[in-house]
C-alpha cells in the first residue's frame, strides 16, 4: 500500500543522477513522496543533520528517519514495499545485480566523470577508460551473465540494475556533446546502446530525466568553471 506522502520525503538535487535513481524507484513503486530541492553550494541544515557523514543527496526520510546512499535507499524501498519488486527473485541473480551496481559506482561512473574533468591532453586516455568499461558491460550482455536476458536487466520490467546503470547514462550523451567525444558508438556497443534507448523511452524514465538542454547548459557551466580553475592553478 502506498504510504501517505508525509511518510516519505526526499532531499535531492535536480541534476543528480543519484537522486534520479530514487525518484525513479519511488515512481515505479507508485509511492507518493514530498520532494525538497537542495542547493549543493549552500546545503540546508536538514541535509547536514541527516547526512553528517557525506553531506550528500539523496537522503530519503521515512517517517523522519534518514536512509542514505542511493543504492541502499533502493534496497530499503524494495524491502519495505516489495509489491513492485526491483530486485530479482533468485539469490544468484540478486548477487549479480548487486555486483554490477557496484561496478557502475566503482568503475564506470568514475570513468565517465574523469572524461568530463579531463584536460584536453588527457581526454583520449579518459575516453578509452570509458570504452574499456563499456566493453565489459557489452561482453556480459553478449555472452556473459546477462546473455539471453529479457528486455531489461530486471526482466520485462525495469529493475535495480537498470535504474543504477540507466540513471546517469544520459550524462554520456551530454558529455559527448560538451566534450566533443564519442562515448557510446552504437556499432561498438550495440546491446548496451539499444538497452539504453529502450530504458530512456520508458514513460517513468522520461518523467524523471531533466530536459537535455537544461543538462547541457548545466554541464557547460561546470566545464567552464573547471577550465577556469585549472588555468588559474597553472
Ligand atoms: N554514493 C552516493 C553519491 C551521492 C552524490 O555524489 N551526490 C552528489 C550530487 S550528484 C552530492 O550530493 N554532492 C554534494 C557534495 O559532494 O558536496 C549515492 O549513491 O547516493
Amino acid at each position: 500500500m502506498a504510504p501517505p506522502s508525509s511518510d516519505l520525503k526526499l532531499l535531492g538535487s535536480w541534476a543528480s543522477s543519484y537522486t534520479h535513481r530514487v525518484q525513479l524507484a519511488l515512481k515505479l513503486k507508485g509511492l507518493a513522496f514530498e520532494y525538497a530541492e537542495e542547493d549543493l553550494a549552500d546545503k540546508s541544515p536538514s541535509l547536514l543533520l541527516y547526512n553528517p557523514v557525506y553531506e550528500k543527496v539523496p537522503v530519503l526520510l521515512h517517517r523522519g528517519r534518514p536512509v542514505l546512499e542511493s543504492v541502499i535507499i533502493l534496497h530499503y524501498l524494495d524491502e519495505t514495499w516489495p509489491e513492485v519488486p526491483l530486485m530479482p527473485a533468485d539469490p544468484y541473480d540478486r548477487a549479480l545485480a548487486r555486483f554490477w551496481c557496484h561496478f557502475v559506482d566503482d568503475k564506470l561512473g568514475p570513468a565517465v566523470g574523469a572524461v568530463f574533468a579531463s584536460p584536453s591532453d588527457g581526454q583520449a586516455a579518459a575516453v578509452e577508460q570509458v570504452h574499456e568499461n563499456l566493453r565489459l558491460v557489452e561482453r556480459e550482455l553478449r555472452e556473459g551473465a546477462f546473455a539471453g536476458r529479457r528486455r531489461f536487466f530486471g526482466g520485462d520490467k525495469i529493475g535495480v540494475l537498470d535504474i543504477v546503470l540507466g540513471c546517469g547514462s544520459y550524462w554520456l550523451a551530454v558529455f559527448e556533446e560538451v566534450m566533443e567525444v564519442k562515448l557510446v558508438d552504437p556499432e561498438a556497443f550495440p546491446l548496451f546502446h539499444s538497452w539504453l534507448r529502450d530504458f530512456e523511452a520508458q514513460e517513468e524514465v522520461k518523467a524523471i530525466i531533466p530536459a537535455i538542454d537544461r543538462l547541457l547548459e548545466y554541464a557547460r557551466g561546470v566545464r567552464q568553471m573547471m577550465l577556469g580553475l585549472s588555468t588559474r592553478q597553472q
